[in-house]
């Protein structure tokens, strides 16, 4: 027995000493990895990985990453394998070259050399990161102006309401634009590899939610609007909304983390948390899962309420925040992988993406039920979606696909008599329009005749480049391609510059597309004129680094999509 370990350690030695990933398959034993080596392989694992196949790698939009995890058929076959099974050379390719299940492709991110590393990495066992408690989350809140200190009334002249905040990813930063000039009037530090922003509901504070839980809340009154308050929500984080039900005006906020999987809420003018949430359960399918992330939150206009949406369980949480203290919380069973979603057109329904179960969830927000659970094609990724009237099957709400080349339309309920006719076609998928693969983000706005769709994770440069726009009258005319980096009159380069994210001027008539470079070539948000599809303007700035979400004050305020 003794040799056999001794045989085994020998063997995992000389496989990480010659890179040999046949015996490390033969010996099924994790390859060593040195101090320094693990802490690098972590960095980059949260840096890359961990958003897709969670901390702990039990999976949900990427597979599961544990070594010794299988899956198998209903006579016990093992159909898959963990990562020690799949072997570093099997795995080296996986993540340089990407595969077909829609895992992106590292070679032009990673080194090679960091490629081995995490091929390495993912077969030694997960490390789980500590826990992060009230105190701690607490102990991290800093006020930096007071709200006795700040503003009366507006001290700036800007128009607010066409602001938009935008995220530069790589800085962690956002850039506060003025729609109207299109002047940067602001920079403002944030939370690493920033993702989104909100608006508190009278349009006055901007909350911005970094990946590493960093939330910074931003008074838009201010001269120069800046930060005034901060607070670390935990490790890893997503997504973050205010209380938008009348009476709870800039009253509360809530902020949803990865990792510990937990939300938080706060006061919404100085970010002082209130009470802490852990989100660990059960799945829809009866299984305990340690890791629930939330994903996707949402605030009603007709309850005091946020949708919590969490991902690994598949559980929709209607969270009443009228009593903090003694906290009622609806739980709506739906499906696994809840990730991003929108209301309808009514704001009674919000429609989330279960994206790795392909199929888009429907939460009746006035009954606090599952409305409809709706099967579409691959990986929905709708951002917040799009409502409009379909000239032949009423209101419908749209989302894109990562993995499919459609756009899906869900026919949606209405109260509205004039619809009444299409209530035969309600949650059902009435039209998939043709696109391409990769799109994450679709847009329209109720004053505009055009739908507009990105594709900025397609394998082919010019179609992550371009964007496709419809005209909402008659779906069956040829959509027009409008290729964003080639309009943005920026040298072309060997990098992907991916179009990303179209979004609407405060009165709908512009829309505005981040042109997403790398982090040491020039990007640009590229503003289309929406009626006549021609460029109106190209921001391009030094300091304009890797620009990828926009958020109009106006219309993130008002859910307007
Ligand atoms: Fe996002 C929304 C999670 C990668 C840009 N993204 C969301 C939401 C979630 C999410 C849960 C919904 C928030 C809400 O509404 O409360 N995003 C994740 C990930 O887990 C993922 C896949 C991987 C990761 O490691 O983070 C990921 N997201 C990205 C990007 O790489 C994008 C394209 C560029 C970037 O800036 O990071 C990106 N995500 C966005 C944007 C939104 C978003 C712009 C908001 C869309 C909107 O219109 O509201």
């Amino acid at each position: 027995m003794k040799r056999t370990v001794v045989g085994m350690l020998a063997l995992t030695a000389m496989a990480a000493a010659m890179g040999s990933a046949f015996a490390q398959e033969t010996a099924k034993v994790a390859p060593a990895m040195t101090a320094a080596e693990k802490e690098q392989a972590k960095k980059i694992y949260f840096e890359r990985c961990a958003g897709c196949h969670g901390v702990l790698r039990k999976g949900a939009t990427g597979k599961n990453l544990e070594p010794h995890w299988s899956k198998k058929d209903k006579d016990g076959n093992v159909t898959e394998g963990g990562t020690l099974k799949l072997g570093q050379q099997r795995l080296e390719k996986i993540i340089g070259y990407g595969t077909d299940g829609g895992m992106v492709n590292f070679d032009d991110i990673l080194t090679k050399e960091e490629i081995g590393l995490m091929a390495k990495y993912i077969q030694n066992t997960p490390d789980v990161p500590p826990e992060y408690s009230f105190k701690d989350t607490m102990d991290s809140w800093k006020v930096i102006v007071p709200v006795d200190q700040r503003p009366k009334k507006q001290m700036n002249n800007f128009n607010l309401k066409n602001m938009f905040s935008v995220t530069l990813r790589d800085t962690g930063e956002v850039a506060l634009i003025d729609g109207d000039t299109k002047e940067i009037r602001s920079i403002v530090k944030t939370g690493y590899a920033v993702h989104i922003s909100r608006l508190s509901k009278s349009g006055r504070y901007v909350y911005v939610i970094g990946r590493d839980g960093r939330l910074s809340l931003i008074d838009l009154w201010m001269e120069k609007p800046a930060v005034v308050a901060e607070l670390k929500i935990g490790f890893d984080a997503r997504s973050v909304d205010t209380s938008k039900f009348k009476g709870y005006d800039d009253k509360y906020a809530i902020a949803g983390s990865y990792w510990p999987p937990q939300y938080v809420i706060m006061d919404g003018d100085t970010l002082k948390p209130l009470k802490v949430v852990s989100t660990r359960g059960m799945t829809v399918d009866g299984e305990y899962h340690p890791e629930p992330r939330v994903a996707s939150i949402v605030s009603s206009e007709i309850k005091p309420e946020w949708v919590v949406n969490i991902k690994e369980t598949g559980q929709i949480l209607l969270v009443d925040y009228s009593d903090i203290k003694n906290l009622k919380t609806t739980t709506i069973e739906s499906a696994k992988f809840l990730h991003d979603g929108g209301w309808d057109a009514s704001k009674r329904y919000f429609l989330v993406a279960a994206n790795a179960s392909n199929k888009i969830a429907a939460v009746d927000t006035k009954t606090g039920k599952l409305a409809a659970l709706v099967d579409t094609a691959k990986i929905p990724h709708p951002g917040r979606g799009a409502n409009f009237v379909h000239p032949k099957f009423g209101p419908v709400w749209a989302t894109g696909h990562l993995g499919a080349d459609v756009v899906t339309l869900i026919s949606t309920p209405s109260d509205n008599p004039k619809y009444a006719k299409y209530k035969e076609y309600n949650w059902k998928v009435v039209q998939e329009m043709k696109h391409v693969p990769g799109n994450l983000f679709v847009k329209t706005h109720p004053k505009s005749k055009h739908f507009w769709a990105d594709a900025p994770q397609n394998p082919d440069k010019d179609l992550a480049e371009s964007v496709a726009v419809w005209d909402m009258a008659d779906l069956s005319k040829p959509k027009a391609i409008l290729n964003v980096a080639k309009d943005s009159g920026l040298p072309p380069t060997k990098a992907v510059k991916r179009a990303v994210h179209p979004e609407y001027s405060a009165d709908g008539k512009e829309v505005w597309i981040s042109l997403w470079g790398g982090k040491t070539d020039q990007s640009a948000i590229v503003v289309y004129d929406d009626a006549t599809l021609k460029v109106k303007k190209v921001i391009t700035d030094p300091k304009m680094i890797t620009p990828t979400g926009k958020f109009n004050v106006y219309n993130t305020q008002h859910d307007i999509y």
